[in-house]
């Protein structure tokens, strides 16, 4: 008998996607370039449904129902582009290659043009939830051909999240979409956890909390609109001891966080669009920081700071509270930020992008899921052509109610010298966004002054240039 779908590549995640499958009455063919990872999948979880287990490629592409629906889970990069050279040729017009991996949607909209000329549908899709995810309901961010979405969309729908009974899963767009959307997904991820490092931050050295008490307000907010994954996470990770020495896991834990890159993919593209992701861009900056171990051994204790680093009476009653609210506030932003950049991308790309639908996926599964992007989905149902999420009703004024407690957190983090990168860029990004005038206009002159790059101006049309160097009069140049 032959196999609906197949999944090549059976580490963590491949293996749960294949189980995961299985478990819905899938008949799924596994194969792995290791043949004892495709044995030892069968043997330890045969029992849980249909699995065809395939040592070679062509055991494997023959053992797959037509036209074939074959899923790649390996490394992302070279080793992905080795099992596409691999299987490519051994299908015909018509089959589909998914490659579930973290993919670059450059790299993906380039395989999927080579495979289109062979009429194979390449479907690049983002996978989110982890490994966890991927056995029991992951969020998935498919692209490709509506060919390809029509043939895969079932199968794909069925093993996804789902919330309040919908699938969180839904056709993006073409050639590279998914993987645009996932990396987006994992720019918002390093925001979001960045000011939850941030609030927590704050909580510890302004107002000297211990971490089970810091545990127990997060718990307490994640019972409100901030109710979300890594809130609950963050409330696991924080009431951690360390079985070596007593302390909370925390304490215990080298200050230098890691990355893959998909956070710098998020801002490398923004840069080339034009997008300021600036809550993205200082949470990837502050990981860098954070590892920048050698700099930081020459000046921390070195570097002079503020007299006082604890907040004290009334300042100190409230300041828990302020911080709840600078934190959805700054959240508010992240998200607005990250939508902006799908949007820009589905301009630049000629994708027929859903925001709202892109909500609502990520509403379960994925590791950013959360209350509040309930919210997302109404404001882009709403409105499809919101030009951010800051001027829809709820979030204008939700964030107008928390400007008050956000401003008092970004200046007490200054004043205490507790750095807030987050919470202080997304404050920046609002009011400027607010403003009626930018001193960008000081810049153009600027520009003007030492390039005779031209300016526009408020009052007529066309390009300027002031004779800086000569009488400084105003010459019209275009
Ligand atoms: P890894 O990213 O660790 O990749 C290991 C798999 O790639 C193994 O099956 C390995 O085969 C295979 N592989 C490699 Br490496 N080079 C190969 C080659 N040249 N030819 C054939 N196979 C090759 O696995 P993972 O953590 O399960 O992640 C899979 C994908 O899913 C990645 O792209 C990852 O970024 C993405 N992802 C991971 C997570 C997560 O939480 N881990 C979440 C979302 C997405 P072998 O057994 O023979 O060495």
């Amino acid at each position: 008998s032959r196999a609906e779908i197949g999944v090549t590549g059976l580490a963590v995640m491949g293996r749960n996607l294949a189980r995961n499958l299985a478990r819905h009455g899938h008949s799924v063919a596994v194969h792995n370039r290791t043949e004892a990872k495709t044995k030892d999948l069968v043997e330890e979880f045969g029992n849980e449904g249909t699995f065809v287990p395939a040592y070679s490629a062509e055991e494997f592409v023959a053992s797959l129902e037509r036209p074939r629906r074959l899923v790649i889970m390996v490394k992302a990069g070279g080793p992905t582009d080795a099992v596409i050279d691999e299987f490519a040729p051994l299908l015909e017009p018509g089959d589909m290659i998914v490659d579930g991996g973290n993919a670059h949607f450059e790299d993906t909209r380039r395989r999927e043009a080579a495979l289109r000329d062979k009429g194979i549908h390449f479907v690049g899709t983002g996978i989110s939830g982890g490994e966890e995810g991927a056995l029991n309901g992951p969020s998935i961010m498919p692209g490709g051909s509506k060919e390809s979405w029509e043939a895969l969309g079932p199968l794909l729908t069925d093993i996804a999240a789902k919330v309040d009974g919908e699938p969180c899963c839904s056709h993006i767009g073409a050639d590279g979409a998914g993987h645009f959307v996932k990396m987006v997904h994992n720019g918002i991820e390093y925001s979001d956890m960045q000011l939850i490092a941030e609030a927590y931050d704050l909580l510890r050295k302004g107002l000297g909390k211990s971490t089970d008490e810091i545990a127990e307000i997060f718990q307490g907010w994640n019972e409100g609109r901030l109710d979300s994954y890594l809130i609950e996470i963050t409330v696991e990770v924080l009431r951690q001891r360390d079985a070596a020495t007593g302390k909370p896991l925390v304490d215990v834990v080298e200050d230098q966080a890691e990355q893959k890159g998909t956070g710098r993919w998020t801002v490398q593209t923004a840069l080339d669009l034009g997008i300021p992701v600036t809550g993205i861009a200082e949470a990837v900056f502050a990981r860098s920081l954070s590892g920048s171990a050698a700099l930081r051994e020459k000046t921390a204790g070195v570097l002079p700071g503020p007299a006082a680093s604890e907040l004290t009476g009334d300042e100190a009653a409230s300041f828990a509270d302020d911080i709840e609210q600078a934190l959805y506030a700054s959240k508010i932003v992240a998200y607005a930020q990250g939508f902006n950049e799908i949007q820009a991308g589905a301009a630049e790309y000629d994708w027929d992008i859903d925001l709202g639908a892109v909500a609502k996926l990520w509403r379960g599964g994925c590791i950013i899921r959360a209350r509040f992007l309930n919210r997302i989905s109404d404001a882009y149902v709403q409105n499809p052509g919101l030009e951010t999420l800051l001027t829809d009703d709820y979030f204008r004024d939700a964030v107008a109610a928390a400007q008050d407690a956000w401003r008092r957190v970004v200046a007490t983090a200054a004043r205490l010298g507790i750095p807030a990168p987050g919470f202080s860029s997304a404050l920046a990004y609002y009011d400027g966004l607010r403003a009626q005038r930018l001193p960008a206009a000081l810049v153009q002159g600027q520009r003007d002054f030492f390039g005779a790059h031209t300016y526009r101006r408020t009052d007529k049309a066309g390009s300027y240039h002031t004779l800086w160097s000569g009488d400084r009069s105003e010459v019209q140049t275009s």
